[in-house]
């Protein structure tokens, strides 16, 4: 119950702080060719991610573009008081609360699995998969659905 209220004084001061500017959540990063888009929809029980997982080479770049809403992209992470779901060597993130408009970058630097949720939704099913690996396919698409 304690709990509880904590998180939900911490959404608040989110969205309290939310409209100061210089406070954006946006890393700046180059935009390059294998940046890949992931969408941010829905505000409620429709919140998703599309695609839902995606297939990245180590140094690409994700974008993440809140149509919608108000979402954030959260690593698995202790650091988020979950359990580990990305390599464990890669560092954790969190992109803070993220409303229509916004757009989030996140540079995948490590092989492996980064799996990540959205605060608000994740108990609505409002998750995310990242692949990262090095291996070659035929394929020429670098996205994919579950
Ligand atoms: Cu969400």
């Amino acid at each position: 119950m304690k709990d509880e209220a904590i998180h939900i004084i911490l959404f608040l001061l989110f969205i309290t702080v939310l409209p100061l500017p210089g406070l954006g959540y946006e890393q700046p990063v180059d935009i390059k060719p294998d940046t890949l888009t992931v969408h941010v929809l829905g505000t409620a029980e429709d919140s998703r991610f599309e695609p839902k997982s995606i297939r990245v080479k180590p140094g690409e770049t994700v974008r993440f573009e809140v149509k919608e809403g108000m979402h954030t992209v959260t690593a698995y992470h202790p650091d988020n008081r979950r359990d580990l779901r990305i390599p464990k060597d890669a560092p954790s993130f969190d992109s803070g609360i993220l409303t229509a408009g916004d757009t989030w970058y996140l540079n995948i630097t490590y092989s492996g699995e980064y799996n990540y949720f959205c605060m608000p939704h994740e108990r609505m099913g409002h998750v995310g998969k990242i692949i990262s690996n090095n291996t070659n396919s035929n394929n020429t698409s670098t996205n994919y659905k579950n």
